[in-house]
């Protein structure tokens, strides 16, 4: 390894070190970053499991158990697990604000209702293929867990023609994408300010600028007060709730999600044919509905299911499925023209470079995030795209060289923005810097 690399990886790993927590039940877990984000994060822990079993897979496994312990009798994997010995008001909206505890089924530990992409059991195979050997007991133990966080997906938020919704821009993991603005509109900005006088945390932290607005913010605790005040039950809230939307990064990784399972089942000697079937059934809705093929781009489903017509990241991202290759080509064509620009210097804007609303400052509308752009390079060694993806992994490493584990960068400067010392940051470094594909699932899915 380079010295320049060796360094970086040091400086990753002390990242990491920095941002971990232990925890008296399952070993310990990785906080997204020490003062904005000082709990635990659902999809933040499945990246960071990645990035740990490169170098320390044991922590990798207790970063994903210590997630999975708090997992709701109905199967949900929450959005946030609180850290009972953080003050209960470092972060809003904190476990004052969910009451976890009223709603049946919720686990011991405070929790918030929502849930986040599901990536868990793609992280759980590479953390496996770390140490194939040590890893069966782990792999036993997740399996149930993971099985059943995709049976709630599809089963309490199905869309009733195989995709499953989301029921707030927090569960996009990319919360104030211009895809969601249109279906926001819809949601009163609520007068008083935030309910209960409470007050943003993260400004504390980060500049304003580089935040979701005012008005955002208040919608966003509108629609959480909404669903935790339907005690997060799915068949009574769908219906009332004024977001409820198909995300397409979040199907995309529900299909790899299974098509991993499939690949623990196989280990087990569980049957994973189950898996690669729903995989499919996924990757296909998603196909027919979310997928233009004119705009060579997939599309988020307003609660109509009609397509919002957004070029944002999230529709690159079905990249990491097995696609037909006309389908793939003109999701790479999409990722090497003008909208999202690929280049060896900065990766992936969140957001058309074109659009008129694209922002290189603000949050999820336009500045580059390591997660977004890693998990499109895993879609283009899926489809055999080596040189854009060694394009995409020259622009990652030579971003967190210059300005460091950033939370995100301005995509065209390449200018550090949010928290510093952001745990995805430096642990999808730590993956790319091993230098070899991550051990994905990569198996053919049924037609
Ligand atoms: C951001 O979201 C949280 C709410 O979940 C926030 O802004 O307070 C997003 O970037 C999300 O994708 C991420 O999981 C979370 C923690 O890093 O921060």
């Amino acid at each position: 390894m380079p010295d320049g690399d060796a360094t970086l990886r040091r400086e990753a790993i002390d990242v990491l070190l920095g941002n971990w927590e232990d925890d008296d039940r399952e070993g310990g877990y990785t906080v997204p970053s020490r003062r904005l984000y000082p709990h635990q994060w659902s999809w933040d822990s499945a990246f960071t499991a990645i990035g740990w079993a490169r170098v320390a897979p044991e922590r990798a496994r207790h970063e994903l158990e210590s997630l999975l312990d708090s997992q709701w009798a109905d199967g949900r994997v929450p959005q946030i697990v609180f850290n009972p010995s953080v003050a209960r008001d470092a972060y809003f909206p904190g476990p004052d604000f969910w009451c976890s505890r009223e709603a049946p089924g919720a686990p011991e530990r405070e929790t918030s209702g929502l849930v986040q992409p599901p990536l868990h059991a793609v992280a759980a195979w590479a953390v496996h293929c770390a140490e194939p050997g040590l890893g069966l007991p782990f792999l036993r133990r997740v399996y149930p867990r993971l099985r059943a966080q995709h049976d709630y997906l599809l089963r309490e938020r199905s869309d009733g023609a195989g995709l499953a919704v989301i029921v707030h821009p927090w569960e996009s993991g990319l919360d104030n994408s211009p895809a969601w603005d249109a279906e926001l509109a819809r949601v009163p900005v609520p007068s008083g300010g935030l309910p209960g006088g409470h007050r943003r945390r993260d400004l504390d932290h980060v500049a304003a600028a580089e935040r979701p607005t005012v008005d955002d913010y208040a919608r966003y605790i509108a629609i959480a007060q909404a669903y935790r005040d339907h005690g997060y039950r799915d068949a009574v809230a769908l219906p009332a709730l004024p977001f409820v939307v198909v995300d397409p990064l979040f199907n995309a990784l529900l299909a790899w999600a299974e098509e991993a399972l499939a690949k623990i089942a196989d280990v087990l000697g569980e049957p994973s044919e189950p898996h690669l079937h729903r995989a499919a059934q996924v990757r296909d809705a998603l196909l027919s509905r979310s997928y233009d093929p004119a705009a060579g781009h997939f599309f988020a489903l307003g609660r109509d299911g009609e397509r919002v017509v957004e070029h944002t990241v999230a529709g690159l991202v079905p990249l990491v499925l097995d696609l037909p290759d006309e389908v793939a080509d003109a999701l790479v064509r999409g990722v090497t023209g003008p909208r999202f620009a690929l280049s060896d210097r900065v990766p992936l804007p969140s957001y058309d470079r074109t659009s008129a609303r694209f922002d290189r400052t603000r949050y999820w509308r336009g500045p580059a995030w390591v997660n977004t752009s890693w998990l499109v390079l895993q879609g283009l060694e899926r489809h055999g795209r080596h040189t854009e993806a060694a394009t995409l992994r020259a622009a990652l490493l030579a971003t967190v060289r210059r300005a460091a584990f950033r939370e995100y960068f301005d995509p065209v400067s390449g200018l550090g923005r949010g928290s510093a010392d952001f745990s995805w940051s430096a642990a999808l470094s730590l993956d790319l810097l091993v230098g070899e594909p991550t051990p994905l699932p990569l198996a053919t899915v049924p037609g």
